[in-house]
């Protein structure tokens, strides 16, 4: 459900499980898990959560196992999502004390406020040596200010009606509605395209691979997750692709995931990802 929609009870429950998942140590799998499938084109082998058709299903099956756990501890808990062309400002309720918190300061983009500010003690980052062991924000970068995607510009993404195409990667030329969201056909100078470009806007941690240290990461996946159902039901004759493995000679042989090949980390195949439905359903407003 929207996030703008939670009532107060709700935004604490999801706060409160988040809190007690990283205090059981459970949290940090997830960011590692991240980290680890944070591949770019230019490095050999399997591209699976980013800069490739798997983008889709492969977060899709991540946000699935991180809400099993949550409901684990709360089960009234579900992610909620942040729709980016509506709460468009670092003073939205989004960033409130009680839910997110707030920017960086100004020093060294440490949160200060909310329940993940460092100084708190209940959120200590972790992951990634060279990083500080607080949560950072930059929310819009202002050295080089980007400005969250429209909904023009996320109704143009959704127009795309083909789903992926070859070389199934980041580079510019790739069309396709994947591509298009994930946001590498803009160049990363003006912030990236779509999913991209929030990550930079929000700055810090949401940059680079240990992204879900920002728990803000699970909101923003769940509308992206969201933004795929919706091209589905534009497109009900589009699908997924590639739908067949690639040929011995295709350069992408063995970098590209098809519909019914397994997932890793999981057994799980992109196909068994493509309907929601029977995973959870979304309230949207
Ligand atoms: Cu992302």
């Amino acid at each position: 459900m929207n996030q703008r929609n939670l009532t107060s009870r709700q935004r604490a429950q999801f706060v409160e499980a988040v809190l007690e998942l990283k205090r059981t140590g459970r949290y940090e799998k997830y960011v590692t898990l991240h980290a680890e499938y944070f591949a770019s084109d230019g490095e050999s082998g399997l591209r699976i959560a980013h800069m490739a058709p798997t983008f889709f299903p492969w977060h899709r099956q991540f946000l699935l196992a991180f809400e099993r756990d949550l409901r684990r501890l709360d089960p009234d808990v579900t992610i909620p999502y942040w729709d980016w062309t509506r709460d468009r400002s670092p003073n939205s309720a989004l960033w409130a004390a009680d839910f997110m918190g707030g920017n960086g300061r100004d020093s060294d983009g440490q949160v200060m406020t909310g329940p993940f500010a460092y100084g708190y003690g209940n959120w200590p980052v972790t992951h990634g040596v060279t990083r500080e062991r607080y949560l950072t924000r930059n929310l819009g970068r202002p050295y080089q200010p980007v400005a969250l995607p429209t909904k023009a510009e996320l109704d143009d993404a959704l127009a795309i009606p083909v789903y992926d195409a070859a070389p199934w990667n980041s580079a510019p030329g790739t069309r396709g509605f994947r591509n298009r969201i994930e946001g590498w056909t803009v160049s990363e100078a003006k912030g990236g395209y779509l999913h991209n470009r929030v990550h930079q806007w929000v700055g810090g941690h949401m940059i680079g691979g240990s992204s879900p240290n920002d728990p803000v990461f699970w909101l923003h996946h769940a509308f992206i997750d969201l933004v795929w159902v919706r091209w589905q039901r534009l497109h009900p004759a589009s699908g997924y692709l590639p739908d067949r493995a690639l040929g011995r000679r295709d350069p992408e042989h063995g970098r590209v995931i098809s519909a019914d090949e397994p997932m890793p980390p999981w057994d799980t195949r992109p196909s068994e990802m493509f309907d929601h439905r029977p995973f959870y359903t979304y309230e949207e407003n």
